[in-house]
């Protein structure tokens, strides 16, 4: 089937990974309910979002009972969904090009931030979280400069393809990290490519609702 759903229902939560879904959503004009998992409570592990996302993360994209995990799939689904939209590539090589993207934003930066983030996942003992943090903390550091080399490559304002694309939301999620309290990067003098791209981004008009509605400004 690929015509979009009617009633989408975004799980998330603010400034976390799943503002590129949201805002893929929203520039894609898409009807959708936006439903905060609160952290602060835990409550992606409450036994009611687990029944929603055994992973117990977001973000998470639900259609009735079809539930869609995973950055890089709900990406592409909801740039697929709404063509008019133009979030997808057509050409086949800028597509490759936009999932090359979209799995090294998921699998390369977003896990490497994690060993910052949240190195209690990788090791047990304090000697050893505390080490994983110290090692996360260059390894971001070094994937952050890959980023910049790449934007500062860019022929164009956008990533992927001479239009905005879904990963363009998705790179702007790690930028706004990049200057948060875990990596507390002075990201406009270090990252000064990324942050051009990032000030593209935020100043579209529907990137500046959902950061308003995720009470991000
Ligand atoms: N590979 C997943 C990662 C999702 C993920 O780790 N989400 C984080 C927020 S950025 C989360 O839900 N963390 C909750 C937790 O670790 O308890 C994706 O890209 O969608």
């Amino acid at each position: 089937m690929s015509a979009a759903p009617t009633i989408l229902t975004l799980f998330y939560e603010p400034g976390s990974c799943s503002l590129a879904p949201h805002i893929a959503l929203e520039e894609a004009g898409a009807a959708f309910t936006p439903k905060r998992v609160d952290f602060k409570s835990s409550e992606q592990r409450s036994a009611a979002y687990l029944k929603i996302n055994p992973k117990g993360r977001v973000p998470a994209l639900a259609a009735g009972d079809w539930v869609l995990t995973e950055n890089p799939a709900i990406l592409q689904f909801i740039a697929q969904s709404y063509p008019d939209a133009k979030l997808w590539p057509t050409d086949l090589r800028t597509q490759a090009r936009c999932l090359e993207w979209m799995a090294w934003l998921s699998s390369g930066v977003h896990v490497t931030y994690a060993h910052v983030r949240r190195a209690e996942r990788y090791a047990a003992s304090e000697m050893g979280i505390a080490d994983v943090r110290a090692k996360g903390a260059v390894a971001t550091r070094e994937i952050y400069s890959d980023v910049e080399k790449r934007m500062a490559k860019l022929t164009g304002p956008w990533i992927a393809d001479d239009e905005l694309t879904v990963v363009d939301g998705y790179a702007y999620v790690f930028w706004r990290w990049g200057n948060g309290p875990h990596l507390a990067y002075d990201m406009a003098t270090d990252f000064p490519a990324w942050t051009a791209h990032a000030r593209r981004i935020s100043a579209r008009p529907a990137v500046q609702r959902v950061l308003a509605r995720e009470g991000l400004v």
